[in-house]
């Protein structure tokens, strides 16, 4: 078909992908004997982050989880900081790949713009942007969950003088030391911007941050991380990495307590917010009563026990009340909670002033920087687009997945989402997902999601094997039964009650529904074992 495919034109996979997911599947099946390559966009190992370059990127999992759980990988690397930021997490993933030798079978800087199933050759063809052309068996997307970036619909996006850039594709580096610069958006990354450049902007600078929603940020409490407590560290990897497929979010921490808010008298209950707020990173938001999330007192207790401490670190009244309002703008928890370290003292600078969207959105960007509705332009010379991505289902919907019926996925799933096990969907056979829609994924930390997703995969492709099959499709019914499962799981949280990335409602225009698995990881994990060996009864194997 095309010269620049691979000469015996027969890969059993093709991931697509060169994040955690895969660099695992890689590894893991490649052991097993499957001839697997990887076609990555980006120049190196990382994922999302050989693209995360904006100023102040950093992970918000809390060391040693973020990270695979590969003997020869983590037995050998050493991290320097319980919260690494984005060179060292570039360094881990160039280690992971030399390691592992993943290299030799991975294809940097070409995009898979398109797959089409082959019903005749029960195989995928996969075009890249540079025409390069895979025939694969099975097609796998790790794609990650932030595939997509997001911008509003500005008409005059284009039309800034200065310098624009969306957070996920930021260049090497940007001075701002004493300019005028902006920051459009509040969450995870615009934090980690706003927190870095106010203080790169030095006195002569200034910056303005659009906020339309606060972020409920909680202590990352960074720290270094010793010699001593690295190595004491290592000799219970093994059992961590075991062990955080047993929590809920699969962190080392992160299961919901068994207790009510209503077990504790008011003066416990502050001494128990207090402990887990001391300990911080994501402790006080998902270590809390179990019953944060379904009741609503416990979760305005939460709130409220949020905003007393934040309060308290933003002098200036107006900018107080715009970064933690008294009254809660949605549920605790409702958004992803971010991790902040000198966020707030931000706010306390002259030079560092806050915008409220709510009262005067944005209508537009004009050449001079910034138009609010009343009229007003923000003169800039640098603005920082963190307005997120169309998280999830976004970057597998972008590549032109045709399956056997003919149809494309993006016009299947603009309907409503179908998958089964949150790792398939019916009607494109051979074609997996990792860390997407209606599995755990935002709901838990990527590498502890992806690997057991990955695991069943071989289980999967093993079984194929061993039996001699060559098509697996999973059955409508089974799909539709996932999605009420999806939906069942989801309901029973006041996060259902709002619109967040957490079921579409970031993106103007996309459908609403629940796009992750929200029933905890050791749930997940069983379901879809049982299913495997129950004999795959959701599919079609022929
Ligand atoms: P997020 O968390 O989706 O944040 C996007 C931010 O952009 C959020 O504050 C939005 O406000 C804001 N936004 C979006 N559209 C607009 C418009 N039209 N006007 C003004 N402000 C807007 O993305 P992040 O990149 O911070 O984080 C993504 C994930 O990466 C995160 O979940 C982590 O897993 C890491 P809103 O809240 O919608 O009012």
């Amino acid at each position: 078909d095309s010269p620049y495919s691979y000469p015996d034109l027969s890969i059993d996979v093709l991931c697509i992908g060169a994040g955690f997911a895969g660099c695992y599947l890689l590894h893991t099946l490649r052991k097993a004997g499957f001839k697997t390559k990887i076609i990555e966009a980006g120049s190196d190992f990382g994922g999302v982050w050989h693209w995360n370059s904006y100023p102040g990127a950093r992970v918000d999992s809390q060391w040693p989880i973020y990270a695979l759980g590969i003997p020869e990988v983590y037995e050998n690397w050493t991290w320097s900081e319980h919260y690494p930021g984005e060179k060292e997490l570039k360094r881990y993933f160039q280690f992971v790949g030399e390691k592992l030798d993943l290299r030799k079978d991975t294809e940097f800087g070409k995009k898979v713009v398109s797959a089409e199933w082959d019903e005749e050759g029960k195989e995928w063809k996969v075009k890249c942007d540079d025409g390069f052309l895979v025939h694969t068996k099975f097609l796998i997307a790790g794609i990650g969950f932030a595939a997509k970036r997001y911008f509003p619909a500005w008409k005059g996006l284009d039309s800034f003088k200065g310098v624009m850039h969306h957070s996920s594709f930021w260049p090497e580096h940007v001075d701002v030391k004493g300019k005028r610069v902006g920051v459009i958006g509040t969450g995870a990354t615009g934090l980690q911007i706003i927190q870095e450049w106010g203080k790169e902007i030095g006195e002569e600078g200034s910056l303005t941050v659009f906020q339309r929603t606060p972020p409920l940020a909680g202590p990352m409490r960074q720290k270094k991380i010793s010699k001593e407590e690295n190595e004491e560290m290592r000799a219970r990897l093994a059992n961590v990495y075991k062990e955080r497929l047993t929590t809920e979010s699969g962190f080392s921490y992160t299961t919901r307590t068994e207790l009510k808010m209503s077990d504790h008298t008011l003066e416990e209950r502050e001494k128990f917010f207090e402990e887990l707020w001391q300990m911080g990173g994501f402790r006080f938001f998902s270590n809390t009563y179990g019953d944060v999330m379904t009741n609503r007192e416990a979760n305005r207790a939460a709130y409220d026990f949020w905003a007393r401490k934040t309060r308290a670190r933003v002098h200036d009244p107006r900018k107080r009340d715009l970064v933690a309002p008294l009254e809660p703008l949605h549920v605790f928890c409702g958004k992803r909670p971010s991790l902040e370290q000198d966020y707030y003292e931000q706010y306390n600078k002259k030079n560092v002033d806050i915008v409220d969207l709510r009262v005067n959105p944005i209508v537009d960007i004009v050449p001079e920087g910034v138009q609010l509705d009343d009229g007003t332009v923000h003169e800039l010379d640098i603005i920082a687009m963190a307005t997120g991505f169309d998280m999830v289902t976004g970057g597998l919907k972008d590549i032109d997945i045709r399956g056997s019926n003919g149809d494309l996925l993006r016009d299947k799933w603009d309907k409503g989402t179908l998958t089964h096990l949150g790792m398939t969907t019916s009607s494109f056979p051979n074609f997996f997902f990792l860390y997407g829609p209606q599995g755990p994924t935002a709901h838990s930390n990527g590498p502890s999601c992806v690997e057991p997703q990955a695991d069943w995969i071989l289980g999967v492709l093993q079984h194929m094997r061993d039996e001699a099959k060559v098509k697996l499709d999973a059955r409508p019914e089974a799909e539709e039964a996932w999605k009420q499962l999806v939906h069942e799981k989801s309901v029973v949280s006041l996060r259902h009650t709002m619109l967040s990335s957490y079921n579409g409602g970031n993106i103007p225009g996309k459908k609403v529904e629940p796009l992750n698995y929200a029933g905890g990881l050791p749930d997940y994990i069983e379901r879809i074992w049982k299913e495997r060996n129950g004999g795959l009864a959701g599919f079609v194997v022929s």
